[in-house]
């Protein structure tokens, strides 16, 4: 067992050199007075050579979690976020949530305002001190971190670490909170020795139950119409190969409902489509038998439901979405497990069971029916592209056209997948079902961190744009060479919200008068002139035979390593 001695003059300095000895790469802050000794530390760093993660200024809490969130997701490892006390957790905390419902980690911290009044080195010396103090500070977020904790005292610092670190990659994932007080970090820890690599390996893959999957395998393969509905089994890429491998055992079409990641290949002839915002899959009302893979809400019951006698799979690390106060979809066998590990056993199974006839035909039957619905998706892209105004179909095709293989988009809403044919593993990743609006352009940036060779692309709805601090987001893309295309579907309107109206009241006012308050945004910004204030690249982009160029050029400046905005004037059905 291996042990390092830390020469550290302040307990702050320790807990960076801890920080990167555990494997954390990226430091990204919002800081205040709280931080006082961190900045010396890093300071000392840059001077004597890096012993700690590195450090980005991040201008807006929101932001530097949504970037530790597609950090995450697209590099697989947690990023350090701090803010400033209470102040900067409440500007994180939409962030946060976000990143605990899609099973995120991220080493969550803030200041903790002085708790002394005076008498050691860190006590309070502004008015702040003590207008900023909480009862309870991680109350702010305790229902939507996994563990909550404050650094009391130096001698604690390793064990406290390793315990965050363990329990945010405990299955299921997510965020932590740690505070930390300014003399705490500011006292001298004396010598101190920690364990390295540390005795706290958190790794272990959940395996599923062997009579679940055998009961799961005799379902699916005796059906004649098994439908799999996934969201975020993604994420790995070993789920993807796994569901790839079940699909083709058991002749099984594989639908994506509402999908976090690129779960699934779009061209694979077992892709039966997408259930998306208010629209349900129309294989789920033919399916036989339904298996759930790592989705919380694989259909709407109110606007359809598989039939009555489909027995139900559910398989995820927590198929219950224990977390979620209210959720009752029928389940006939749960199989709580990972899924990469889950997978290729059912598949396994199931071609014991399966018999190899029907399995080509449900094959060839399925195959038949995704021709049909991608010929029909096909139309529509292409029947946009000579309407006088750009349709979201349209413009969802053109970006999947400037796609390769080292390309990532990030989505907040408007790419349609249907006619975004993406099919590698980590090429997707969009805005995780709790929605808080602002996501997309903080995680493209987080994506662009954790992948600096890839092409990053976000595409956002304008309200979504307003949500995402665009400013902060661009002075990170420029500060920290992390540039990135911004593609704003600009619909000039929340028309989610109009939706919603549409919805609860099919046959109103709102309709008739063809208006509907507090969802317009009109005049629109000229948001292509936000580029300049970073010397990016910025272009307004009307008609559909102007876009395929335009994300040309963007994408070019991009590779010059400028942030480029393209406002898209578009309208989702044309
Ligand atoms: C923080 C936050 N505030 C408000 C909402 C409610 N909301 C959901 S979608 C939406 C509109 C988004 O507008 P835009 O990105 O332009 O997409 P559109 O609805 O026009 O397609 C709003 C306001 C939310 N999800 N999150």
């Amino acid at each position: 067992m291996g042990s390092r001695r830390l020469h550290s003059e302040t307990t702050a300095e320790a807990y960076l050199e801890l920080l990167k000895d555990r494997g954390i790469d990226v430091f990204l802050g919002n800081a205040g007075t709280d931080f006082a000794s961190l900045v010396e530390a890093f300071a000392r760093f840059e001077a004597e050579g890096g012993r700690g993660p590195r450090p980005l200024v991040v201008p807006h809490e929101f932001v530097a979690v949504s970037m530790a969130h597609g950090y995450y997701a697209a590099g697989g490892r947690p990023a350090a976020v701090m803010v400033h006390v209470n102040v900067g957790t409440g500007n994180a905390a939409t962030a946060i949530i976000t990143a605990a419902r899609a099973n995120i980690p991220v080493f969550m911290t803030a200041g903790r305002t002085p708790i002394t009044e005076e008498g050691l080195p860190g006590s309070r010396d502004l008015h702040i001190h003590w207008a900023q103090e909480s009862f309870d500070q991680a109350s702010m977020l305790r229902e939507y971190v996994k563990w909550d904790y404050e650094l009391r005292t130096p001698p604690q610092l390793e064990a406290v670490v390793d315990r965050a670190f363990e329990l945010m990659h405990a299955e299921p994932r997510g965020p932590v909170y740690l505070t930390l007080p300014r003399e705490v970090l500011a006292a001298d820890p004396g010598t101190m020795t920690i364990t390295s690599p540390p005795r706290r390996e958190w790794r272990s893959e959940r395996w599923p139950d062997p009579a679940r999957i055998d009961e799961a395998a005799r379902i699916l393969a005796r059906a004649e119409s098994p439908i799999v509905l996934v969201s975020a089994a993604g994420i790995d890429p070993r789920a993807v190969a796994g569901l790839i491998e079940l699909a083709e055992a058991g002749g099984i079409g594989v639908v994506e409902a509402d999908p976090i990641y690129m779960n699934f290949p779009h061209g694979h002839d077992l892709h039966l489509g997408y259930n998306q915002a208010g629209t349900t899959n129309p294989s789920l009302a033919d399916a036989d038998a339904v298996m759930v893979v790592e989705a919380d809400v694989p259909w709407y019951p109110a606007l359809g439901k598989p039939a009555s006698g489909a027995p139900v799979i559910h398989l995820g690390v927590d198929p219950f979405f224990s977390r979620y106060p209210m959720r009752s979809y029928p389940c006939d066998v749960p199989i709580a497990a990972t899924p990469a590990a889950a997978l290729p056993l059912l598949a396994e199974a199931v071609r014991r069971h399966a018999d190899a006839p029907a399995v080509s035909r449900r094959r060839e039957r399925m195959a038949a029916e995704h021709r049909r619905r991608q010929a029909a998706w096909e139309e529509t892209a292409l029947e946009q592209a000579s309407a006088s105004t750009i349709g979201f179909a349209w413009a969802s095709r053109c970006i999947a056209d400037v796609v390769d293989e080292h390309t990532a988009v990030v989505n907040e809403y408007p790419l349609d997948r249907r006619f975004a044919a993406l099919s590698r593993p980590g090429s997707y990743f969009a805005s995780p079902h709790s929605s808080g609006l602002g996501f997309g352009l903080g995680a493209a940036v987080g994506v662009k961190l954790a992948r600096p060779e890839a092409t990053v692309i976000a595409t956002v709805g304008d309200g979504a744009y307003f949500f995402g601090e665009p400013l902060s987001c661009l002075f990170v893309q420029r500060a920290h060479r992390l540039p990135i295309l911004t593609v704003i579907f600009n619909n000039q309107q929340w028309e989610a919200v109009k939706f919603g109206a549409l919805a609860v009241h099919p046959s109103g006012v709102a309709k008739s008068r063809g208006r509907f308050p507090l969802s317009e945004l009109r005049p629109s910004p000229r948001f292509e002139e936000m580029a300049k204030t970073v010397d990016g690249h910025g272009e307004r982009v009307e008609t559909p035979g102007e876009l395929p160029a335009a994300l040309k050029r963007g994408l070019a400046a991009v590779r010059e390593g400028r942030p480029a905005i393209l406002n898209v004037l578009c309208q989702r059905n044309v």
